[in-house]
């Protein structure tokens, strides 16, 4: 039997999935426990003792130690692992430009895709919650904004010809706007997410995301999205 050297937490309509993408691009071996959060699974007194965030992704290493927060994961993983081909070490001179890139989406696109994938929650009237999502998308769209500059000078990728993590990242992230066709101001970002859709490791897991936004999307319609 192969040996679990991870365990993931996550699943269905999360970003856990980033994860995973990280796990086959460095051929890591892991086990996901999946956790539904659409019935609230996150929010267990079981998975609140494993991160009380009640967030997914969260992991526990083969030595026992859990740890949670997507980027922190990857990075971590990353390390661990000597995964050099998705991120520059420390002494190259490309890790700060990559540090930026990362931290740039994790901090400050991901809230508003965030809100965008929940504005329910963050309105007072039910009545508000389409013009805080028409909001949380002007916000992310400007964030996109930024990153299609700065590919559209050194591109394809966020490091010029070297992918990175922090183009897995940004397409995870921007393939949920692309089909919707939210994404047609910004071309660099579009070629950037069809590069790394295209990574043959990658394939398949680009495909589940496909699948998981048209259920979501169905769900939501009967009113039984994440709350
Ligand atoms: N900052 C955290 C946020 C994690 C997060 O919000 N995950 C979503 C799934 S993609 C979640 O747990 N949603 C359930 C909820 O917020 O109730 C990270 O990037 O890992």
């Amino acid at each position: 039997m192969r040996k679990h050297l991870y365990t993931l937490y996550g699943g269905r309509y999360t970003r856990a999935l980033l994860v995973e993408m990280v796990m086959l691009e460095g051929e890591i071996d892991y086990q996901l426990r999946e956790v539904d959060i659409v019935q609230q699974e996150h929010r267990s007194a079981e998975f609140l003792s494993i991160n009380p965030a009640g967030h997914v992704p969260a992991m526990i290493t083969p030595e026992g130690v859990t740890l949670y927060e997507t980027p922190a994961i990857n990075l971590y993983l990353v390390e661990h692992h000597g995964l050099t081909d998705l991120a520059p070490t420390v002494d190259e001179p490309d890790r700060g430009p990559f540090l930026s890139g990362l931290f740039f989406l994790a901090g400050d696109l991901e809230p508003a895709m965030k809100r965008y994938f929940y504005p329910h929650r963050y309105v007072l009237r039910d009545e508000d919650t389409p013009i805080m999502k028409e909001e949380s998308l002007r916000a992310a769209l400007e964030r996109f904004a930024v990153i299609e500059e700065r590919l559209g000078k050194v591109g394809p990728y966020y490091l010029g010809t070297r992918f990175s993590l922090a183009d897995l990242t940004l397409s995870f992230w921007a393939c949920n706007l692309e089909s919707e066709g939210l994404l047609n101001a910004c071309p660099a970002v579009r070629n950037c997410v069809m590069l790394v859709k295209q990574r043959p490791k990658l394939r398949s897991k680009f495909s589940e995301l496909e699948l998981w936004r048209e259920e979501y999307r169905a769900l939501q319609a009967r009113g039984e999205g994440v709350r």
